[in-house]
């Protein structure tokens, strides 16, 4: 693959319904695209970083940033056999991992249309339909998000998560769990407590929840290890995960029983495969987060979701809980018994609707060899 040209462009969004974690509410998505032009095939890659640097350091704007002036031009006029040498072409950029990771993927996207291949089976996944659950965000008020759940349950999906915070954590449990003693049910706190609530956080045994991700620092596994064995409950850990090095020693240390993949987060497919792995020989079982992506980041995350240690339902639903009109079609849809099957014809296996991505751009720049141009 010989990569001509590198088009940068974002496109804005509103949710159907706004999303709100421990770090803020988002209305509105603003979403940088990376289109790959190589021997006449287009990849698309889609980065996950936020509108602002609140989940992590990144942003859009960053992102842009890193893309324009370091990234895409390491790659411009580069020949390359497969997504997988990426990285390596990267690696002097330190950081930037959901930059890196929407130009990897926009490589692997390519070659699974040059070689004609399904994308889940590039990366060497083999499950036909993934188990999806919901990741559910903070209401206005509990009865909201009781109404919200029931809806999420009617519409099949394996696994509610609730988005948690001081204050709006175990009275929300609470009516949940009596409302639903029996479903499969974990909380997601992005890093809301410290190390002073570890006697709250152990009250939440009582729940049963099947996980509960990332309570402390974004950056730590450490404590984590050490709340792991004061709690019966399995930490997950999400943001802490950057790696597979991290997930490595996260495991070692006992810092969390499950991990969440996000193939953003941790630079692009190579390394998500990787952490895949390394949770695999750990017997730590994987789920594919999400991250209120567009069909494009929806449809890679299928992709991956469909390799054998994703044995826990992920964040990846349907394209209408988020978007009036996705950006793909078919747009992503969930079986009543909440699965979504894995596309079986080649590349990324959902066409692009480039005349809606157009309309909905704000800004574009194609970067060339040698050259820029707007
Ligand atoms: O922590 O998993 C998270 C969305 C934005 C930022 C962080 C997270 C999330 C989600 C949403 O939980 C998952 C989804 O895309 O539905
Ligand atoms: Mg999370």
């Amino acid at each position: 693959m010989k990569i001509e040209a590198i088009t940068l462009r974002e496109i804005q969004m509103p949710l159907v319904h706004f999303f709100e974690t421990s770090f803020g509410r988002t209305y509105e998505r603003r979403i940088l695209l990376v289109t790959i032009h190589t021997e006449g095939i287009h990849g698309w890659g889609e980065c996950v970083a936020g509108e602002d640097p609140f989940y992590s350091a990144e942003s859009v704007d960053t992102a842009w940033y890193i893309l324009e002036k370091y990234l895409g031009p390491m790659l411009l006029g580069k020949g390359l056999a497969a997504g997988n040498e990426a990285p390596a072409l990267l690696t002097r950029v330190r950081g930037h991992r959901m930059a890196k990771a929407a130009l990897e993927n926009a490589l692997w996207d390519a070659e699974a249309q040059i070689k004609n291949t399904p994308l889940w089976q590039l990366l060497g996944g083999t499950r036909r339909e993934i188990n999806c659950g919901v990741s559910i965000g903070i209401q206005d008020s509990p009865e909201q998000l009781l109404e919200k759940i029931s809806t999420e349950l009617a519409a099949g999906y394996q696994r509610i998560k609730l988005k948690v915070k001081p204050g709006w954590d175990v009275n929300i449990l609470e009516r949940v769990r009596n409302q639903w003693p029996d479903i499969l049910l974990s909380c997601d706190a992005n890093s809301a407590y410290t190390m002073h609530d570890a006697g709250h956080l152990k009250s939440f045994d009582r729940f049963r929840l099947l996980m509960i991700e990332q309570p402390l620092w974004n950056d730590d596994f450490y404590f984590h290890g050490r709340l792991q064995r004061q709690l019966d409950t399995a930490i997950c850990l999400d943001e802490g995960i950057r790696n597979a090095r991290d997930a490595e020693a996260a495991i070692e240390h006992g810092s969390c029983r499950i991990i969440n993949i996000k193939v953003g987060r941790v630079g692009g497919f190579s390394e998500a495969l990787k952490v895949h792995f390394v949770a695999q020989r750990g017997n730590v079982p994987v789920w594919c987060g999400g991250m209120l992506e567009t069909g494009i980041g929806r449809s890679h995350n299928i992709a991956l979701s469909s390799l054998q240690n994703f044995s826990l339902p992920g964040d990846v639903s349907a394209s209408k809980r988020y978007w009036k009109e996705d950006i793909i079609e078919p747009e992503v849809s969930v079986r009543p018994n909440g699965t979504i099957q894995v596309p079986q014809t080649p590349g990324r296996g959902f066409r692009l609707r480039e005349d809606l991505i157009e309309k909905l751009t704000t800004r574009k720049q194609t970067l060339r060899a040698g050259a820029t141009t707007a």
